[in-house]
């Protein structure tokens, strides 16, 4: 098959710095997406998310015509999937963008043509994406019931980037590609090829599924186990930061770090997708789980009883991101808290956040306002470290000294 036409459907965080990257390969991409105003932004050559050097690379693309956006399918040698996968209520997925997606492609598919399924996924889902491209195309066969010699091929090959890092990580991660059939991940894999460096490494769909969610899971447990320990050692009176720093030396413990709680959009939500398919088995995965959710809370505590040892107690928040150095607030547990704070009325709340022009609605809606570091000083008796943005690390520690400090990720 030689590809030439690729069509990635949802243009957001992972789909458009893949089409962007894909074309900039030199093979015509076309970016389909439901928002019409993502559409025109991406077609001026700008860009709807803050990524690194996105922004470069995408106007370069575009201004050679290699990457094209639009609401509308057209056909393709390859689609690509890369729409959200939240959960509803009850930590169930919610697969109904893919099945949106498989709606939007359906028309267009033609035999020869080879879906690939990026979003991150509950054990099942690639299998259920066929058989809903089956039910729209019936003439059409399927791995499902022609296996090899199916005339659509459908493989999942799950996205591994980190926000921030996403241009570097997309080409030099290892792929691990997940087939309806074999030929299905082969086909994949000749895709992959044209812009990975690392390593592409062939399996069923659904191991490729269950592989994004371990990562994701392990790292939600390792980060679990660090925030019990940081309510332990408060209890104790220890300096966490100090005893995982030593904890650490040691040549097989490797502790994460705690924060306020886990946030985005990957590891506060994969851990339940297996939850959901194993309720009485993912005992540790949800307990970890539980354990970060319950952190915002307790972090939100602690300021409280530290705003109460003033009378007039003003709050400087530092950073509402759901991690240093971003501008993505999405399930930030820094925000929850910043949220929760304002709604207590405990006292007067600054917002530092350096990565942000404006405030989130709901901070806004709460009366707070963005502050600069240097006021939320002159004016604050209670500091809350929320997130360790460049700014905060860098700031001068002597700042700190005449503060209520709750340093939550440890920069001081
Ligand atoms: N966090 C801690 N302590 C740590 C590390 C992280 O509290 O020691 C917190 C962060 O502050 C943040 C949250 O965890 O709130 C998640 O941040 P992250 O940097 O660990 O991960 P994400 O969500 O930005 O990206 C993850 C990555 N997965 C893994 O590292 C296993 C990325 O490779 C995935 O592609 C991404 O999820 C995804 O899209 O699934």
């Amino acid at each position: 098959m030689a590809i030439k036409r690729v069509c990635i459907v949802g243009l957001g965080y992972i789909g458009l710095p893949t089409a962007a990257v894909i074309a900039s390969r030199g093979l015509e991409v076309i970016g389909l997406d439901v928002n019409q105003a993502s559409v025109d932004i991406i077609n001026a050559g700008n860009i709807n998310i803050a990524e690194p050097d996105l922004d470069i690379i995408v106007r370069g693309v575009v201004s050679t015509g290699n990457l094209r956006a639009t609401t509308i399918a057209e056909p393709a040698d390859v689609f690509m999937i890369a729409v959200p996968t939240p959960f509803t209520k009850g930590h169930k997925p919610d697969l109904s963008y893919i099945k949106q997606a498989a709606e939007e492609i359906a028309p267009v598919l033609e035999q020869g043509n080879l879906v690939i399924l990026e979003s991150t996924s509950p054990v099942g889902t690639t299998e259920q994406l066929a058989s809903w491209l089956k039910e729209l195309r019936p003439e059409l066969t399927f791995p499902q019931d022609k296996g090899e010699q199916a005339q659509i091929n459908v493989a999942h090959c799950p996205e591994r980037v980190l926000p921030g890092l996403i241009l570097q990580e997309l080409v030099s991660n290892d792929r691990v590609i997940g087939g309806l059939s074999k030929t299905c991940a082969e086909k994949a894999k000749e895709l992959y090829k044209i812009f990975v460096r690392g390593e592409c490494i062939l399996t069923t769909a659904r191991t490729a599924e269950m592989a994004k969610l371990t990562e994701n899971s392990f790292r939600d447990v390792n980060i679990a186990f660090a925030n019990e320990l940081s309510v332990i050692c408060d209890k104790l009176k220890i300096n966490v930061w100090e005893l995982i720093r030593l904890a650490n030396r040691h040549p097989r413990v490797n502790i994460l770090k705690p924060g306020p709680g886990v946030g985005g959009h990957c590891i506060a939500v994969d851990p339940w997708f297996i939850v959901d398919s194993c309720p009485e088995e993912a005992q540790l995965i949800r307990q970890a789980r539980e354990t970060n959710d319950a952190k915002p809370d307790y972090v939100l505590n602690k300021i409280c009883r530290a705003a109460d040892e003033f009378k007039r107690p003003i709050i400087a928040c530092l950073g509402i991101t759901f991690k240093p150095d971003i501008d993505d607030i999405r399930e930030s547990p820094a925000l929850n808290i910043v949220k929760q704070l304002a709604a207590k009325n405990v006292g007067q709340v600054l917002v530092v956040e350096p990565n942000l022009q404006k405030l989130p609605k709901p901070l806004v809606e709460a009366g707070l306002e963005l502050c600069s570091l240097e006021a939320a000083f002159e004016q604050a008796n209670v500091v809350a470290v929320l997130v360790d943005h460049q700014e905060f690390r860098e700031t001068d520690k002597s700042e700190f000294a005449s503060k209520v400090v709750i340093d939550t990720r440890g920069i001081l």
